[in-house]
């Protein structure tokens, strides 16, 4: 395994005066690109690049990271030839790592450099943290076609030389470019946090194939092994703080660091044609059947964050660790693990117990200040994989669902709320709330899940759950 890179604590230089970190000033070998991620954030540096750089292979493996919207990540992290300082943040204090797996970070529309990496038969796998709600599938869980934004990347691609915007439109023209280049198979892994992912990766990339051209959705079949994955490693957005902590410790001036806590997991499952790195050596772990972990990890550590976020928000809570350190929050979140716990299968060794307890000592870490804000982000998408399962489970096991009901219940008081919400229905939730009582329960609930709203007994559950969150009256 190839040594982690320990900044040296050091200098008392006045911060003006400090040296950039690059590859200059700290001379970490640079790998050749065989990786091409989409959707360079914090979490894609905090995880798969972390376990790219402890793989014992790490010297043949080096990634192109894209952005997404904006191209700011890729500008900061350029300037530091890819590289940058690993905060791990424990409760008993921090450690500073550069890290250089990543050799190359590109603005996302930069598709020319998109389609020559995708193209080259040297890259063997694409890896993917675009965002849940960036699969754009509907709720037959196909892609929708007739979403605006991949309606507008269909009739870019259909025009011969558009420039398709979405994350997966970039995907489908770059994979087109190896079809055309002869290079042969690769893997696509899905690192979103959603159940199945590997599954939905396909459905979105083979949908929006066969939309433009069915041919090469046919070679996509054959040719993409869709791996699933389920990821892990809490990552809160680095503040300026952060940047004056590494200052301090390191004795250079770093733009970009990234803070996570000293946890990772990286379960997965798939074919990788063209091979990848030995992520194992870092721990990851190859399984054949992965929804045991993908389910553990969504309801359990995923399911809790989002009742924090609602519940904990309302009740006038800014980080994970306060929500949970305040025994209601802190019932809710027991009550919706006890029916998750329920729903998890048996057949495999998934020691609930201890996760659940790690789980208690990883939120309750004060140093890491993951903000209830952040997490509440894209509830609509996040619940259908972190409540609604459990709810369906738990109604289909003849018991009420509460716990799991009481995160949907939360999220709709907040929606109510909150002064900024963000969401990719955000418009179909504003008109639920401009509805009362009932109607409003049903137009809210169907936003996130069209079946479920019809069921009475689940809207009337909601609405004798809505409102209890009690507590706090400023405005959120
Ligand atoms: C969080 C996740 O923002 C969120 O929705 O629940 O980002 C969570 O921190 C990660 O999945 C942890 O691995």
């Amino acid at each position: 395994m190839s040594a982690p890179l320990e900044a040296a604590p050091s200098a008392t230089l006045p911060a003006g005066g400090l040296p950039r970190l690059n590859r200059q000033l700290r001379p970490v070998p640079k790998a050749p690109v065989r990786i091409v991620h989409l959707g360079l954030g914090a979490f894609h540096r905090s995880h798969q690049a972390w376990y790219t750089q402890q793989a014992s292979d790490s010297a043949d493996w080096g990634i192109a990271a894209f952005t997404g919207r904006r191209p700011d990540a890729a500008v900061v992290l350029a300037e530091q030839d890819g590289l940058y300082t690993l905060v791990e943040r424990a409760d008993e204090g921090d450690s500073f790592t550069v890290l250089g797996s990543i050799v190359e970070a590109v603005d996302g529309a930069d598709l020319e450099r998109l389609t020559t990496l995708v193209a080259a038969p040297e890259t063997a796998v694409v890896t993917l943290t675009i965002t849940e709600a960036a699969y754009g599938l509907g709720a037959d869980g196909q892609l929708d076609v007739n979403a605006p934004d991949v309606a507008a990347d269909l009739a870019r691609l259909g025009s011969g030389g558009g420039r398709p915007a979405t994350p997966l439109g970039r995907l489908v023209l770059a994979l087109a470019a190896r079809r055309d280049a002869g290079s042969g198979p690769i893997a696509v892994v899905c690192c979103d946090n959603l159940s199945n992912n590997g599954t939905v990766a396909r459905q979105g990339v083979a949908g929006f194939a066969r939309a433009w051209d069915p041919g090469f959705a046919t070679w996509i079949d054959a040719n993409v092994s869709f791996v699933s994955t389920s990821v892990d490693r809490i990552t809160p957005r680095t503040t300026d703080q952060d940047l004056a902590a590494v200052r301090e410790a390191c004795g250079y001036r770093d733009e970009s660091p990234v803070v996570a806590e000293p946890f990772s997991s990286w379960v997965l499952s798939g074919d990788f044609p063209a091979g990848r790195p030995r992520w194992e050596d870092a721990g990851a772990l190859f399984v054949a059947d992965i929804e045991p972990y993908e389910n553990r990890k969504l309801w359990l550590l995923n399911g809790a964050h989002s009742l924090l976020a609602y519940a904990g928000q309302l009740r006038g809570h800014t980080t994970v660790a306060e929500a949970l350190a305040d025994p209601e929050c802190r019932r809710a979140v027991e009550a919706f693990w006890d029916e998750a716990e329920t729903n998890l299968p048996a057949a495999v060794d998934l020691q609930v117990t201890a996760y659940r307890e790690a789980l208690l000592s990883r939120f309750s870490n004060a140093r890491i200040a993951h903000n209830l804000a952040q997490i509440a982000m894209d509830g609509s998408t996040k619940l259908r994989m972190r409540a609604v399962p459990v709810l369906q489970a738990e109604r289909a096991a003849g018991r009420t669902g509460a716990g799991a009901a009481l995160m949907i219940a939360a999220w709709m008081d907040y929606s109510a709320a909150a002064t900024s919400f963000q969401d990719p229905l955000g418009g179909d939730v504003a008109a639920a709330n401009r509805l009362q009582g009932t109607e409003r329960t049903k137009a809210l609930l169907a936003v996130v899940d069209p079946a479920l709203s019809g069921d009475d007994g689940v809207v009337a559950l909601l609405e004798g759950l809505c409102g209890t969150v009690a507590g706090h009256s400023a405005p959120l």
